[in-house]
């Protein structure tokens, strides 16, 4: 395994991120390239450079007709661009990305837009991300998918290629449980971010804010050290992996850069970001038009030099937050400006990083003071271009970064008064304090920059995660001591793959000794009642369970059979029995080897388990086909096509029936409902049964599911089920 592992380290990897690590821009000279700035380009590409691979996103520009990128091919790895029309960008990226998740992600609801044509071209989008990366991904070491825009990627390549390395980070926050829930499609991006082997965040507090939630939402059982989630039998890790910057760039830029003409006598407090929302801005302006008043000795000799870089103009908030900006910067200066001295020098446009190496270098403060921030590597490179006089590090505390960057003056960019303390404080710092803490600062980020982090990254995607402790009494009684207490319980239980695990042939699904005996145990006690509820026929499941005293539910419900209450058959029984021996006939005549019917009765079932799965084509369509053309509801199972008559008559309303008769009309006041089943079918139970039960799905992590909680597989039952028998004995 260690041996597979290392050759592993060094396959070909696939890099999926929303934008190429270059630009394509329209000039008058037809198309160009542009790399694309940033330490995360930076570090990944001499990875593909040595490992060879593949980066895979959107080149920045809507293709005109017969307009062809030139992508010279790098020499060493490949690029595939994913081609987006403009109504995709508007409601993918401009939408769903920029309007949706990025507020919320970092904790701002109220700016949050919730459209659902965004959502389905974020999901279009995202698959064709996916399949982009499925054709690369076969054979490469790993798969590694990049941030918000892409959260829904990773399903549609673990669909197609089971077994490969799948790796996501994130580079914004991942909010609260109560944030994140209020997304109307919460369960789907967290079902497909369990697709992954690894999910890596910024900081710590990110990773737990993920596990509340998988855990809260999907019902998935989690591990907090190491942190591991389980989803119905897969089992995901989940990591921080605080970013890093190119350390000694920055720092040579900063050495080779020329002083700045002309340095004026004001000192400089400087604040460097995108301009967005998230980066305090407004609230920065305002703390520092505070310190002018507090502290009048300032006016004339400092000034506030803000560079904001253009982003997302196109959407409607980034401009109003442009307006608001400027008027306070007109605001400010009005009010405090001399013959020769404005308190605010903002410049709204981008830098190179020579230039912005020189402002860091020759700012006396930096005050980067974001509302909230995944990490913010504005501060790190400020710290790494201190190689002369050492400046100042005002840090939100709200910025990832402020978890690692201790040494920095930590402020509330929403305390104005604190704030403009701060920066007093700053500019009246000692020289010897400034020093102690820029070098502190300066050793960690050297020694934790952007190649450190990616090390660590693809050491953590590489190696396979220590197993999940398996599931154990605490849990359940977590999950369920409060809910049973006192009370009587009904068991209910699907049998194939709940109770036993799915084989070949329904013959061959017997109970193992353990499960029979943790079955007999529940059913033993006084306070419980066990019902099998199962797609085979009464008379089977009857004779299959053989246990006298449970309550039996036969043909997804239309016979049932019990203690204490009449027997029950649906009325249309007989009449589609008769049309199910009929349908029956129709399905054999499709003769494919392996695949056989089994008649149940009123329903039938189409196996097809025993087709190898090449062989496994247009045949099952012609099967949906003929089950809906003799009017019956055609039902996918595992390795199997369900005929389900269409009588409005399903498990839930089953289990309604059983409860109804065996309790009365009251039974939600008396009686507590557990529900364990493991595919579709039991679906309309637990949609019944919501907020009425505990329901756990088995099995099947991809499945989206109505139930409250996952089991992995039948061993997980069979643990539940010794417990339940076992519980206050
Ligand atoms: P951003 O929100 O873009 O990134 P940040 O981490 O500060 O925030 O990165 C900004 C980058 O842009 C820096 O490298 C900086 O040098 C550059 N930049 C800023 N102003 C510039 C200017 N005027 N001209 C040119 N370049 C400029 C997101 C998350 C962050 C997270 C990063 C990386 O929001 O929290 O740190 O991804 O994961």
């Amino acid at each position: 395994m260690a041996a597979k592992r290392s050759n592993e380290a060094n396959r070909s990897i696939v890099v999926v991120s929303n934008r190429l690590p270059f630009t394509i821009q329209r000039t008058s000279k037809g198309l160009e390239r542009r790399p694309s700035p940033g330490g995360l380009v930076s570090a990944l590409e001499p990875v593909l450079r040595k490992r060879g691979g593949n980066w895979i996103g959107w080149p920045g520009i809507e293709l005109r007709d017969k307009e062809k990128i030139s992508l010279e091919e790098e020499e060493a790895y490949h690029v595939t661009p994913v081609l987006l029309s403009e109504a995709e960008i508007t409601r993918y990226y401009h939408g769903f990305s920029n309007r949706t998740l990025w507020p919320l992600l970092h904790s701002m609801p109220a700016r949050a837009k919730f459209e659902h044509r965004d959502w389905e071209t974020y999901e279009r989008v995202n698959e064709r991300f996916g399949e982009a990366a499925v054709t690369q991904a076969t054979g490469a070491g790993l798969v590694w998918i990049h941030d918000y825009q892409l959260m829904l990627a990773p399903r549609r390549i673990r669909q197609a290629v089971g077994d490969t390395r799948l790796a996501f980070f994130l580079h914004i926050p991942f909010p609260p449980y109560d944030v994140f829930r209020l997304l109307p499609w919460d369960r789907e991006i967290l079902r497909a971010l369990l697709t992954c082997d690894l999910i890596g965040f910024h900081v710590r507090s990110y990773a737990h804010n993920f596990l509340d939630c998988v855990q809260r939402i999907l019902g998935a059982r989690v591990q907090r050290d190491p942190m591991l989630v389980e989803y119905g039998g897969r089992t995901t890790s989940v990591g921080a992996f605080p970013l890093g910057i190119e350390f000694d760039l920055f720092e040579s830029l900063a050495l080779a850069a020329p002083r700045q003409n002309g340095a004026a006598r004001e000192r400089v407090v400087l604040g460097v970001d995108r301009l967005d929302y998230t980066k305090g801005i407004p609230e920065r302006i305002r703390a520092f038009e505070r310190l002018l008043e507090l502290h009048p000795e300032h006016r004339e000799n400092v000034v506030l030099l803000q560079v904001a870089v253009p982003s997302r103009s196109q959407v409607a908030e980034y401009r109003e937050l442009k307006r608001e900006i400027d008027e306070l910067v007109g605001h400010v200066n009005g009010r405090f400006a001399t013959a020769d001295w404005s308190p605010i020098r903002y410049l709204y446009r981008s830098f190179t990083q020579q230039k912005l190496a020189a402002l860091y270098r020759d700012a006396n403060v930096a005050l980067i003071t974001p509302i909230r921030d995944g990490m913010n590597l504005v501060a790190k490179e400020f710290i790494a271009a201190q190689v002369g006089d050492p400046g100042v590090l005002i840090l939100s505390r709200l910025a990832g970064a402020a978890d690692t960057m201790r040494e920095a003056l930590l402020v509330n960019p929403y305390d104005i008064e604190g704030a403009a303390e701060a920066i007093h404080r700053g500019l009246e710092m000692e020289e010897a304090e400034r020093r102690s803490r820029v070098a502190a600062l300066r050793r960690r980020e050297r020694r934790d920059d952007v190649e450190a982090w990616l090390k660590a990254f693809l050491q953590a995607a590489g190696k396979a995660h220590a197993p999940m402790e398996p599931i154990a009494d605490a849990e359940f009684v977590a999950w369920l001591s409060e809910f049973l207490k006192e009370y009587h319980l009904a068991l209910f239980l699907d049998y194939d793959g709940t109770l036993t695990p799915l084989v070949d042939h329904p013959s061959r699904a017997t109970l193992s000794k353990p499960m029979r005996a943790a079955l007999e145990a529940c059913a033993d006690r006084d306070d419980i009642d066990v019902a099998v509820v199962s797609g085979r026929s009464l008379s089977d499941i009857r004779a299959t369970v053989r246990h006298p005293e449970l309550t039996y539910a036969g043909n997804h419900g239309l016979e049932i059979e019990g203690p204490g209450f009449p027997a029950f058959v649906h009325e249309d029984l007989v009449h589609y029995r008769a049309r199910a021996e009929e349908l029956a006939r129709d399905l054999d005549k499709i003769g494919v080897d392996g695949a056989w019917t089994e008649a149940k009765g009123p329903t039938l079932t189409y196996h097809y388990r025993a087709v190898p799965e090449k062989r496994r084509g247009n045949f099952i369509n012609e099967a949906r086909e003929i089950i809906n053309r003799a009017g019956y509801q055609a039902r996918d199972a595992h390795c199997a096509v369900e005929a389900k008559p269409p009588i409005g008559w399903d498990k839930g309303r089953a289990v309604l029936h059983i409860l109804r008769q065996r309790y009365g009309p009251s039974w939600s006041e008396d009686v507590r409902v557990i529900y364990v089943g493991d595919d579709e079918t039991d679906e309309d139970a637990f949609r019944f049964l919501s907020g009425l039960a505990q329901t756990f799905r088995v099995g099947s992590p991809d499945t989206p599911t109505a139930a409250v909680r996952r089991l992995s597989d039948p061993a997980a039952v069979q643990k539940l089920l010794e417990w339940i028998g076992r519980r206050g004995a």
